[in-house]
């Protein structure tokens, strides 16, 4: 029997108090979808098949690097933080695995890690690995780059933590790794752009040589931070090329919130589907940079043309197209399981609006060159409330009609803030 994180009767008694209202308003949009030629029981299906990853380090305040404020009962451990991904689980149903980044998350049990996953239900999304950063007691210094670092010794180690990633992650059940470096340089004349790169190709060569039959490898491309004047792998170009130099296993991952702020990030989702090598995302918002907001709270327009991308894609690929859908959130001023909670609803909500496009009419009117129509009828689908099939495939998953509410009602963090210890305040953001 699966373990619960949360009450599942507190949930039961949450969702029958909402049940009549819900079914009443599941009906109506029944009704309307099934106007336009839409059965909304087609679309609730295939809601049921998305899926989206959780970040661990997402699990506690993330802070900035001016500050950190912990909340009472956050997780101070990989364990309770499955455990708070599981409740997010238990009542959004859209969140069934983790990402882990290391050496962050590394236990000395891996096993531990992976049969207590498996008891909530939950599994392992994409790994991370992490040479932006120095550890304790770390032999060579990345102050400098790392998997492009003009020394080999530490080209080498930064190779072999990614390594050891890849074995760590195959024990849990992972099919991916994440490579995102902070490598670049804060001055013009610092290195060259040429020769870093072809380090980084080199480097990233002996990565893939090491991945499993079935894994894949996620190229994350970020515009900048903490390189301030050019970084290695700036933007989904350089991340494309270095793609398809590598591999059909390496492909290209994009968090929303890396790119500058005026570019097109759903015609960067079109390139990169059509070309095979969509890898994955990270989710989230961002109104300046790398916010790292709850996705949709800022920009669900473009969270939905997004999605109106990926599900063109989908019908386009035939079968071939698997991206990881997954969340890369900080969390400063929330508690991040209601955050995650938020974007899981707006990532569920913006797919449903893209599913209920009427593709058909969008075709005619591009054929015949009816612009306005063909704006209309995405516009359409985007401004239509598509709240109760996001419920009616949480409640047909087991969750909650209302996840933020239930969630609340469950009293969840007041009870962890019991048991748990407050981790110190000190100490900066992380990135
Ligand atoms: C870098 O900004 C990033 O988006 C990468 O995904 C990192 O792994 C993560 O943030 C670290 O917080
Ligand atoms: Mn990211
Ligand atoms: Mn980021």
């Amino acid at each position: 029997k699966t373990q619960s994180a949360l009450p599942q009767d507190i949930i039961d008694r949450e969702n029958a108090r909402l049940m009549a209202a819900h079914m009443a308003d599941y009906e109506a949009l029944g009704v309307r979808l099934a106007r336009v030629g839409i059965d909304i029981e087609h679309v609730v299906d295939r809601l049921m098949t998305l899926e989206v990853g959780i970040p661990s380090w997402g699990m506690v305040s993330g802070g900035t690097r001016f500050a950190r404020f912990p909340m009472p009962g956050e997780p101070t451990n990989i364990l309770e933080k499955i455990e708070d991904c599981a409740a997010v689980h238990q009542v959004s149903g859209l969140t069934p695995r983790i990402s882990l980044h290391f050496p962050w998350d590394k236990a000395t049990d891996i096993n531990e890690v992976r049969d207590f996953a498996h008891a909530y239900g939950m599994g392992f999304d994409a790994v991370n690995s992490n040479t932006f950063q120095d550890q304790p007691g770390q032999r060579l210094s990345y102050k400098y780059g790392s998997l492009t670092h003009s020394d080999a010794a530490t080209r080498a180690q930064a190779i072999e933590h990614n390594l050891e990633c890849i074995e760590i992650g195959d024990r849990l059940g992972a099919k991916a790794l994440t490579v995102w470096i902070g490598d670049g340089s804060n001055f013009a004349g610092q290195n060259e752009f040429a020769d870093t790169l072809e380090r980084y190709l080199e480097s990233m060569k002996s990565i893939y040589a090491a991945l499993p039959h079935d894994w894949r490898l996620f190229i994350e491309h970020k515009l900048y931070e903490p390189a301030f004047y050019a970084t290695v792998i700036q933007d989904w170009g350089t991340s494309i090329l270095c793609a398809q130099t590598l591999g059909p296993k390496a492909q290209c991952l994009v968090d929303l919130g890396h790119h500058a702020p005026t570019v097109n990030i759903e015609l960067i989702v079109a390139r990169l589907a059509q070309f095979g090598k969509l890898g994955g995302f990270h989710f989230n918002d961002s109104k300046y940079g790398d916010d790292d907001l709850d996705a949709g709270s800022l920009n669900p327009f473009q969270l939905f043309l997004i999605f109106n991308e990926l599900v063109y894609a989908e019908t386009r690929a035939k079968g071939q197209f698997n991206p990881a859908y997954m969340m890369d959130q900080s969390h400063n001023v929330t508690d991040p399981i209601e955050s995650l909670l938020n974007s899981a609803r707006a990532i569920a909500g913006a797919y449903v609006k893209a599913l209920i496009v009427d593709r058909k009419a969008l075709k005619e009117h591009q054929a015949n060159n009816d612009v306005m129509m063909a704006h209309h009828c995405l516009r359409m689908a985007y401004e239509t409330d598509v709240r109760p099939a996001l419920a009616m495939a949480r409640l047909r998953k087991g969750g909650a009609i209302d996840p933020m509410l239930a969630f609340r009602a469950t009293g969840y963090r007041a009870e962890k803030a019991k048991v748990r210890k407050a981790r110190s305040a000190q100490g900066g953001g992380i990135i």
